[in-house]
């Protein structure tokens, strides 16, 4: 690794052949003053040079060096591309220019996944509108879920402009990240003045440097913000005063940053202010902001994480799953068209599995998108090997019944659905100021997967993990095999180890790593697992809390029955008895003590398997994870006897299998 401050990720080409020419480049249509042009170009020109040894722009600038030529064409979709390789060089076509960066990125791509340039070929354009990352960073420098080092944008209050910012947005436009937000959702201190002078020119300069590779920045913004920097004694989205002072504000914000794209909003949510406070509904704030930002084309993206986190745990009616539906139903199609609600994957919080939250396409008439967590909060903190494009795959693939057709999660929030414009997918992101920006090195996996997810949900979990391993580490295909089958397992072998069919949670409270079967069982946070010495589960049926009814008849029903339920899902939605015989025939007790042993099993052989790659991998690099895969066993391990002990000692039957139990 040398001297070099950081890592460059997936953009560290490795030689894949040695080419035997020379590029120019012609623009029809397109000028290479512009930033994002020329960015593409330089980004040809690095890529090319390291991938095949051949010169782009140099000397030979005669009829024998091949082209790259870049042509506008109006037919192609918005963002979208056409390249075609031929023995004259490359073309690429596009009606606009994050088109023409996008194309040069899937030629790269291709050429590092093993085609020659003269075969480069592809049609491709967006499934989502918006494919954007949330930071949870604050400005003292500290990540709220970050197991990354710290921020690289913020530290003790102030912005940090430096290199990293550009690779960081050299990354994000290289796969199809068009929106980034900076700051943490939990809008505090010093963050609130983020929309003040204070920070204005900073934050010009960042959205500047974002633009430059097709990134609009957006801001996280503190909904209290007339009070807090305000002076004013309301934030009531229907006061006058309140509007007017918003008005003022949004167009001092847009005289000096005319980039930002808008902003993303928490409220009413675990201690955040919001509408409730004055009986408002989440639509009239949000409503409130999406009229100020309208004349300068900015969005709100409303976050429908409201629920009740000061819940009494004897109180079995209320049920947090149904919170997200219960408050924003009720207003679907008052929302404005500059409003896009945010909806979390799940109605809990991105535990491991869930099922998918019934808001997704059970609002009809509302803009809405994705939220998902590629930070591991729940799952293994950057420690535990977790790729998560299979669970992001489940809920895009999942038939939500809101259409006859066209009503997958994937078609409601790319738009299909309803016809919108603003809807689309964001990840809370898992970046931070580690040298290899991730933690775990593996776990850039899930941050270049969800770029390349968003921006084309059929590309299955396997292609996208081949791409990661080739352009990352370009190995010998048996060994490209293995990690790929790691990849591709592990979140089942986390969800193994961890707690079983569907009840999440059982972790360590607050930190979130590690198992603590009651941790949250008598707190307020409304996430029980309800288990007694009999059995294990919240009822959610029409006889429990309800919860099943929230979705569309065919799933309410299949939910409703623990007949139908889906296994994987069975603790979510029914109380069983630990004698109950699943479809494997396992009694429910039998099968947490097999999953646990076979899932802490699993992850030995993933720490093994990677050990095969140890010749393949650079010496510091290969050693970082196996470090990982050391913790995570330890990790496994506890998982594994924590939760078999707990339900021995609950329920006081034996493994059939006689193995140690404590
Ligand atoms: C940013 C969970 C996390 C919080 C997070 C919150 C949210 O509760 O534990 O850290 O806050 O989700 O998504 O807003």
């Amino acid at each position: 690794m040398g001297t070099t401050k950081w890592t460059q990720l997936w953009l560290d080409y490795h030689e894949v052949y040695k080419g035997e020419g020379s590029w120019k480049t012609v623009l029809t249509g397109f000028s290479d003053e512009s930033p994002i042009v020329s960015n593409a170009l330089l980004e040809f020109k690095r890529g090319m040079e390291k991938l095949t040894g051949e010169q782009v722009n140099g000397s030979d600038n005669s009829e024998n060096a091949l082209t790259l030529e870049i042509t506008k064409n109006d037919a192609i979709p918005a963002e979208g591309y056409h390249i075609s390789g031929s023995d004259k060089g490359i073309v690429v076509e596009a009606s606009d220019e994050r088109g023409v960066l996008y194309g040069v990125f899937a030629i790269l791509r291709q050429i590092a996944c093993g085609k020659r340039a003269i075969e480069v070929s592809e049609s491709a354009s967006p499934s989502n509108p918006l494919r954007m990352m949330n930071h949870w960073d604050n400005m003292d420098g500290s990540i709220e879920r970050g197991y990354s080092g710290q921020s690289f944008f913020f530290e003790n209050d102030e912005i940090i402009i430096d290199d990293r910012t550009r690779d960081y947005a050299r990354f994000m436009g290289s796969i199809g990240i068009n929106g980034v937000v900076i700051n943490n959702v939990n809008v505090k201190s010093a963050a609130s003045y983020l929309i003040t002078d204070r920070y204005f020119d900073k934050v010009a300069k960042l959205s500047e440097i974002f633009n430059e590779y097709g990134v609009k920045l957006f801001l996280s913004l503190n909904f209290a913000s007339p009070i807090e920097i305000g002076g004013l004694d309301s934030c009531d989205p229907l006061d006058k005063k309140v509007i007017s002072w918003w008005e003022n504000k949004v167009k001092e914000v847009y005289d000096r940053l005319p980039l930002l794209g808008g902003f993303l909003v928490k409220a009413d949510s675990e201690g955040r202010p919001g509408p409730f406070t004055y009986g408002r509904t989440q639509a009239d704030g949000a409503n409130m902001l999406g009229d100020v930002l309208k004349p300068y084309g900015g969005i709100v993206i409303w976050r429908c994480f409201v629920y009740n986190c000061t819940q009494d745990w004897r109180d079995t009616k209320t049920d947090r799953a149904r919170a997200g539906y219960d408050y924003f139903k009720p207003q679907d199609g008052a929302y404005n068209d500059n409003v896009v609600l945010q909806i979390k994957n799940g109605p809990m919080d991105f535990q491991i599995r869930e099922p998918v939250s019934p808001l997704l396409g059970g609002l009809q008439h509302t803009n809405q998108m994705l939220e998902v967590q590629i930070a591991q909060e729940y799952t293994g903190h950057q420690i535990d090997l977790c790729y998560l494009i299979p669970l992001f795959k489940e809920v895009l693939d999942f038939h939500t019944h809101c259409a006859s057709e066209k009503d997958t999660v994937a078609d409601v929030v790319s738009g299909r659905t309803m016809g919108n414009k603003l809807a689309g997918m964001a990840a809370v992101i898992n970046t931070g100021n580690d040298f290899n920006w991730t933690g775990n090195d593996l776990a850039a996996a899930n941050t270049y997967g969800f770029g390349r997810l968003s921006f084309d949900t059929d590309l299955s979990s396997e292609e996208i993990a081949r791409e990661w391993i080739r352009l990352t580490f370009n190995l010998p295909k048996e060994k490209e095999d293995i990690l790929c089958n790691m990849l591709l397992h592990s979140r089942e072998i986390y969800e193994k180890y961890s707690s079983p069919l569907g009840i999440g949670w059982m972790v360590t409270p607050n930190d979130h790593y590690g198992p603590s079967v009651d941790g949250y069982e008598y707190s307020r946070w409304g996430t029980y697992h309800r288990a007694d010495h009999l059995g294990i589960g919240v009822d959610r049926t029409d006889k429990g809390t309800g919860y099943a009814q929230q979705y569309y008849k065919e799933n309410a029903e299949m939910y409703n029955d623990p007949q139908k339920c889906p296994e994987e899902l069975l603790l979510f939605f029914h109380h069983i008895p630990y004698t109950w015989k699943l479809k494997t025939g396992k009694s429910l007790i039998q099968h947490i003590y097999d999953s646990h042993f076979e899932g802490e099993e699993q992850a030995r052989g993933l720490a093994s398997d990677w050990d095969k790659l140890k010749d393949n991998i650079p010496e510091e690099q290969f050693d970082r994870v196996k470090h990982r895969f050391d913790l995570q066993l330890a990790n496994a391990r506890e998982w594994r006897d924590q939760v078999n002990s707990y339900f021995f000692r609950k329920s006081g039957i034996a493994d059939e299998k006689g193995r140690t139990i404590y």
